[in-house]
């Protein structure tokens, strides 16, 4: 978890010089209890944090592992996504569910490490 905002290319090279990834938030029932807690260990108060998806180079979202993120996943908060001018993905931390957002916005972010 980066304390840190930054613009999503550069949170992304970030993870990516650790040698991970932006975090894949896809599974509720998992993923969730684990980052609910690394929020609270990190005390963050940052309203969203950047994950690893976008659609910067393609029509729809995707995970950076390739694997889709479809426009009507429950994973998604209310009426997201909106799309528009919207291209990255960030967790909105007060509902643990995804929102896009302008990939210029400054934003904490949390890394994957896979080992
Ligand atoms: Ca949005």
């Amino acid at each position: 978890m980066y304390k840190e905002g930054k613009q999503y290319g550069e949170a992304r090279s970030r993870c990516e010089e650790d040698g991970g990834h932006l975090y894949y938030y896809k599974n509720l029932a998992t993923d969730e209890p684990v980052i609910t807690e690394l929020l609270q260990t990190t005390m963050t108060s940052s309203d969203e944090v950047w994950v690893g998806a976008d659609r910067l180079t393609t029509s729809d979202y995707q995970w950076h592992d390739g694997s889709s993120l479809p426009n009507n996943d429950p994973i998604w908060y209310g009426p997201e996504p909106t799309l528009g001018g919207e291209y990255c993905v960030g967790l909105k931390t007060t509902a643990m569910l995804l929102n896009d957002l302008t990939c210029d916005n400054e934003n904490y972010f949390i890394c994957q490490i896979d080992v």
